[in-house]
C-alpha cells in the first residue's frame, strides 16, 4: 500500500487541505467506528442530519468522479445529481475512491483528496451552525460551519436530497 493510502497520510492530507483554505479544524480521533452516519453521529454527540456524508460518484460517460456532501439524514436524488453533473451517475467503485481521493470509503473526507474532484453540497446542511464530516480515516472527523467547509472544498450548494 502506497504511503497516501494509510491512514495517517489520509489525515494528514485533510488537516494540510483545511491549513491551506483557511478553514480551522481539529481533527478528533474518536476510538471507535465513525464509519457510517449513525456511528459518526453517536460519537460526535450530534444528530445525523448534522454528518456530512462524502459520497463519490463516477460518470457513466467519461468516468471522471463527482463528489457529493449531503447530509446524513438525506438520500442522494441520483436525478438531481446527474443533472449537476451533466451526465449519468453510477456508484464509484471502492477501489477507484481509493485510489483516487486517497481515501478508503468510510472514511473519504470532504476536503484533502489526491486529485481535485467536483464537488456539490446539500443546502439543508446550512441549516446548522456545526457540521460533522469525515476527517480521512474510520474513526476520524472533523466539525467546521457549514458554508466554510463548502468554501474549502470548493462544492456548489445545490438541492440534491430525495424529497
Ligand atoms: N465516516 C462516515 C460519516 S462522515 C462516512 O464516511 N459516511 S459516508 O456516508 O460518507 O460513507 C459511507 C458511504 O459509503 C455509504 O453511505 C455508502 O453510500 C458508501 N458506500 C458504502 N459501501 C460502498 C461500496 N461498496 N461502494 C461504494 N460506496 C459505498
Amino acid at each position: 500500500m502506497s504511503d497516501a493510502g494509510k491512514p495517517a497520510g489520509s489525515i494528514e492530507r485533510v488537516t494540510a487541505a483545511a491549513r491551506d483554505s483557511g478553514l480551522a479544524i481539529e481533527v478528533r480521533r474518536m476510538g471507535a467506528s465513525t464509519r457510517t452516519a449513525e456511528e459518526a453521529a453517536a460519537q460526535c454527540g450530534c444528530s445525523v442530519a448534522q454528518i456530512v456524508k462524502s459520497l463519490v460518484f463516477q460518470g457513466e460517460r467519461s468516468g471522471r468522479l463527482y463528489l457529493f456532501l449531503i447530509s446524513g439524514s438525506n438520500r442522494l436524488n441520483l436525478a438531481k445529481a446527474a443533472a449537476l453533473a451533466g451526465e449519468p451517475l453510477e456508484r464509484a467503485e471502492p477501489r477507484h475512491v481509493r485510489d483516487e481521493t486517497g481515501f478508503a470509503i468510510g472514511g473519504v473526507a470532504p476536503i484533502g483528496h489526491r486529485i481535485a474532484v467536483p464537488a456539490f453540497a446539500d443546502e439543508t446542511l446550512l441549516g446548522f451552525d456545526v457540521v460533522w464530516a469525515a476527517a480521512g480515516a474510520h474513526d476520524a472527523v472533523f466539525s467546521a460551519a457549514p458554508d466554510a467547509l463548502f468554501a474549502a472544498a470548493m462544492a456548489m450548494v445545490a438541492d440534491l436530497a430525495e424529497v
